[in-house]
């Protein structure tokens, strides 16, 4: 990592005055995350070596109360966010119920509201495959100085101010956008500082690299079994490459940056898909959308879509954008 580079506090100041509204909060939100992902990935990547991947209630080799990573990974961010005095309340993958934070003078008076899958893909870290935390961050709708409500959560994502993942793997990485663009920043384990080494991530246009769990084949809709069949066809410039690694960010990382599409569509088994709108998707869809892809459900744009439910399923098709709308024309066409 060329040291040389900006680190992530440099950036969020040098940035600061791309954000109008926002007097320093968003920053320290952004702040808070980087913090309490250092945590995670510290016992993310000890995983192996000390038996902390075991179920919750068990205890481990020190004794200690047994915490499946997803459930340490979940307190920490939540810790992390409630100690800053900037969220009026917390929605997760890991609580049934969002989480009202009533502040500092128990006024209500944060102005943002957090949702996050706090470990997505957390099976995969007994095979030591990389794992992430995706967050998606909003602006209350409902008064300064009321408790938050679900309509504080139930916010199209077109309506995000910030979103980002962290990807726990070879290296540590933060991607993250506030709407001018996405840039990721690498942690160097050394120093425990973040460095910019993606600067303006894009994804290209076009690409070769399709996504998908094939296993589920014979469920998907004939528009998904159509467009596989296209991309496997000897033609021109196919057949594509499959590469899924059942980890969402880290498949959506690989083809931001190598050009390709990542599908969890819907299925005879999954008629919403398995994919949570909006702590998965939106974020996901907001990255994308700012790295030059697209996000859709196969046939309307994912961040145009008014959530019902906090945990409600989407399917989920995203990457360059000439290969999801290629994705869109064999559902329409079937
Ligand atoms: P399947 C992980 O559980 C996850 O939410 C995503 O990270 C991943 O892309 C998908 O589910 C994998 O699901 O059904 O292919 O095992």
């Amino acid at each position: 990592m060329p040291h040389k580079s900006l680190t992530l506090g440099e950036f969020i100041i040098e940035k600061q005055g791309d954000f109008p509204y926002a007097n320093g909060e968003l920053s320290r939100l952004i702040n808070s995350i980087r913090l309490a992902a250092k945590v995670v990935n510290h016992e993310v990547n000890k995983a192996g070596l000390v038996d902390i991947t075991g179920a919750a209630g068990e205890t481990n080799v020190q004794g200690e109360a047994q915490q499946k990573l997803d459930v340490f990974a979940n307190k920490t961010f939540i810790n992390s966010l409630i100690n800053r005095e900037i969220v009026c309340g917390i929605a997760s993958e890991e609580n049934d119920e969002f989480i009202t934070i009533k502040g500092q003078n128990k006024d209500h008076s944060n102005k943002y509201v957090l949702l996050m899958d706090p470990l997505d893909g957390s099976s995969n870290i007994d095979v030591n495959i990389s794992v992430g935390t995706i967050f998606s961050i909003y602006r209350r709708v409902t008064p300064v100085g009321t408790p938050v409500s679900m309509e504080d959560f139930l916010q199209p994502g077109n309506l995000q101010v910030a979103a980002g993942y962290i990807i726990y793997g070879t290296s540590t990485i933060l991607v993250y956008t506030t709407g001018n663009g996405v840039n990721g920043f690498s942690l160097s384990p050394a120093l425990g500082t973040y460095y910019l080494s993606h600067p303006e991530m894009t994804f290209p246009e076009d690409g070769h690299i399709y996504s998908v769990n094939e296993g589920h084949y014979l469920q998907f809709p004939q528009g998904i079994k159509n467009y596989i069949k296209y991309c496997q066809e000897e033609k021109e410039d196919r057949p594509y490459t499959s590469r899924y690694l059942g980890s969402l960010v880290s498949d959506i990382h690989r083809n931001m940056i190598r050009g390709g599409v990542y599908m969890y569509s819907s299925s005879s088994k999954l008629p919403d898909g398995k994919l949570r709108l909006l702590y998965e998707c939106n974020p996901i869809a907001f990255i994308a959308e700012q790295a030059g892809g697209a996000a859709s459900d196969g046939y309307k744009r994912i961040l145009d879509i008014k959530p019902t439910e906090l945990h409600q399923r989407i399917p989920f098709i995203c990457g360059s954008k000439n290969m999801v709308k290629k994705v869109e024309d064999f559902m329409s066409k079937s």
